[in-house]
């Protein structure tokens, strides 16, 4: 707490401003409360058999929550007055038997006699039940009218109740029992001081299941309260056990600054920068406070409140906030040139990852909506909180260059890993795609089961594929006919590729799948075929199949699964005789052997054969050679793969110049 109190006072300058934004509270203040309070404004309203009727209906339950919930309404008198300019000090006891006391300085609540009652103003306030602002309209503003509706119901719900308020030189006392009077108010002394006291028993006949009270509880509500009201110093007394009196004290100078510092280092949250970033305005009778403070965490927590109420579920303000922060961001990212492409951009998520923040507004006639009336709907609230963020924070982001870099980085960094775990998302679906048990479409599956026996070939071209398919050996023999043109996708990458869906008829048919989740067991063949034509585009083919299997299915490499086609250059026929070449060798050999004058063939696709004849020449295992791929062809193939589909220009055309003989002679 120590530290924590170094941190508070290291602000010095935020709550200078603080200082004169409560002056400008003031004379708003001034003129907001009536000129001439009169105890004749108060409206009588409603008796209290009503509350003692239903006490669900006025503070919610009448469980813990409820019995915690009396001490607030007390507390949030006194809040008010502070709000007013005029106390600044509330002092909560727990007595023994669980009774509650709460005393502040402020100017003591009036005791002239009320016209309409007859009564003094501190006994209307105290048996009367006032539906909606405190006093009517006209008495209170900013202050007023926020709580305070309350302080009857707690009378009504308690065993007993005493008032002491201390004002005109006298103390003035009165007490209460389950909300009837039970003394006249009197005056028992005579002080120079000012103030209210009130203690009071809950009533054990409506608390049937606890009148305990939790210290911890009411700490972290007053301490809340202590944070939202700086300055304001409350002191928590639990004196039930007479042998050990309990007393702490919440007085953070640094106001929702200080609350923003606490938050983070009670959860162990490393900050970026040394102190919260504080700022607020007011604008009328409505006023926003905002601080923030980003740590290296990755979580988002943003607390706001609306009249000192925590609004759990957001609402205006908190809208007004994020839109205004995101903006901040993203115009600073674009003047410095942060965010250089047109279209990158910081998203809201970016921006808050690691964010702690406290919004604080002020303002008449809150609306509170939702089923549990946690959301502020005020719709004015929202340019106020987002006009102040976005200026005051723009300017602090220029004057602080430092602190803004290490949040900003983190920005950046929050965006790139969303951006990473899109990407593995999206792969994950291709994954759970791929390994659907579904076989693709094109595929002309053969009968046989067996793994071992069986063939793919993948096959370039429909042409090629509708020959391969007429012509195979449809028991063991499956035909996979690929797209046509390869050379259309050359830029693209290798994860581009996959990703436009150009490989999923492979891995479908191969029943693998790829990668991380590849499995050798469900290869549906026991020989992956790559047939493709003897020229440049079939290079490619190759090259881009066999980088695609030494990356994402490698086994099938390293246990010699996958071959090359072998389709003939040649056909050298005379007469009757025919003889196919798959060199230029071979060519002449056959030449020579038929005696010279030989009509010759050359192929220039495997389009160009019939079923019949790329049986007999490339796929009849009789006849047919085929090379069997080993890890070098395939680690040759990747990188040669990286070079024609790579970024860089100059090495692939390089690259293709040099290779040019090569690629004829299908050497991937
Ligand atoms: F209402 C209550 F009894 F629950 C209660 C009220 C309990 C406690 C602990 C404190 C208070 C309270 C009320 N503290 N301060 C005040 N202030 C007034 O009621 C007050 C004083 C002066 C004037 C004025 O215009 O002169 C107006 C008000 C509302």
């Amino acid at each position: 707490m120590d530290n924590f109190e170094n941190i508070a006072k290291e602000n010095q300058e935020e709550v200078m401003e603080e200082k004169l934004i409560k002056f400008d509270d003031e004379t708003e203040m001034d003129t907001a409360v009536s000129e001439e309070y009169g105890a004749d404004q108060i409206q009588v309203l409603e008796g209290l058999e009503a509350v003692r009727k239903r006490p669900g209906m006025y503070i919610g339950s009448t469980g813990p929550k409820g019995l915690h919930h009396l001490v607030y309404e007390i507390v949030d008198n006194s809040v008010d007055e502070t709000l007013a300019g005029f106390c600044t000090h509330i002092e909560v006891e727990i007595h023994p038997d669980n009774v509650i006391s709460v005393r502040d300085n402020g100017r003591g609540i009036p005791v002239e006699i009320n016209e309409k009652t007859g009564l003094p103003s501190v006994t209307v306030v105290l048996t009367v039940l006032h539906a909606g602002g405190k006093f009517g309209g006209s008495g209170y503003k900013v202050s007023g009218g926020l709580h305070g509706v309350g302080s009857s119901v707690v009378n009504a719900l308690s065993e007993w109740l005493e008032v002491e308020v201390s004002r005109d030189g006298h103390v003035h006392r009165q007490r209460f029992s389950r909300g009837n009077i039970e003394t006249e108010l009197e005056i028992v002394g005579d002080t120079n001081e000012t103030g209210t006291l009130v203690k009071f028993k809950a009533d054990p006949e409506v608390f049937t299941e606890t009148t305990e009270y939790e210290f911890e509880t009411l700490q972290r509500r007053l301490r809340e309260t202590a944070f939202l009201n700086a300055g304001l110093k409350l002191t928590l007394t639990d004196s039930r056990d007479p042998e050990n009196i309990v007393e702490e004290v919440y007085c953070y100078e640094g106001g929702i600054g200080s609350f923003v510092e606490y938050i983070n280092e009670s959860r162990g949250l490393t900050p970026l920068h040394d102190s919260a970033i504080h700022f607020s305005s007011v604008s009328g009778d409505r006023s926003a406070e905002v601080a923030l403070m980003y740590n290296d965490g990755y979580n988002e927590t943003i607390l706001s409140f609306a009249n000192n109420v925590r609004t759990v579920d957001g609402g205006t303000h908190e809208t007004g906030f994020k839109t205004a922060l995101t903006r901040v961001f993203n115009d600073y990212g674009k003047k410095y040139n942060i965010l250089k492409d047109g279209d990158k951009k910081l998203s809201g998520d970016d921006v808050r990852e690691g964010l702690t923040a406290v919004i604080s507004v002020k303002l008449t006639e809150a609306e509170f909506e939702g089923q549990t009336k946690g959301k502020l709907g005020n719709t004015d609230i929202t340019p106020l909180v987002s006009q102040t963020v976005y200026e005051k924070l723009t300017t602090y982001f220029e004057e602080n260059p430092a602190v803004i870099k290490a949040i900003f980085n983190k920005a950046l960094e929050a965006a790139r890993a969303r951006e990473a775990a899109r990407k593995a998302r999206d792969l994950a679906r291709r994954k759970s795609a791929l390994e659907s048990n579904s076989l693709p479409g094109k595929l002309a599956d053969c009968t046989s089961k067996d793994s071992t026996l069986t063939e793919l070939y993948i096959v370039e071209g429909d042409s090629a594929g509708g020959s391969a398919k007429n012509g195979r050996d449809r028991e063991y023999q499956a035909i996979l006919p690929l797209w046509g043109k390869m050379l259309n996708v050359e830029k693209a990458r290798l994860d581009k590729v996959i990703g436009n869906d150009k490989l999923t008829p492979v891995v479908l048919a191969l029943g693998t799948g790829i990668g991380e989740d590849f499995d050798i067991e469900k290869l549906r063949y026991g020989k992956i075929v790559i047939m493709a034509d003897a020229d440049v585009d079939g290079a490619h083919i190759r090259t881009l199949l066999l980088t695609f299997f030494f990356r994402y299915m490698r086994p099938l490499i390293d246990e010699g699964h996958v071959y090359i086609a072998q389709p003939p250059l040649f056909k050298i026929t005379k007469g009757k005789k025919v003889r196919y070449a798959f060199s230029d060798e071979e060519r002449n050999e056959a030449i020579e052997e038929f005696g010279g004058s030989c009509d010759i063939q050359r192929y220039k696709g495997l389009g160009e054969m019939d079923a019949e004849q790329l049986w007999e020449t490339t796929m009849d295992p009789a006849f047919r050679t085929m090379l069997r791929v080993n890890v070098e062809d395939a680690m040759k193939a990747d990188e040669t793969f990286s070079i024609l589909m790579g970024d860089k220009v100059e090495p692939r055309r390089e690259f293709i110049e040099k290779n040019a003989k090569y690629v004829k002679n299908l050497d991937v």
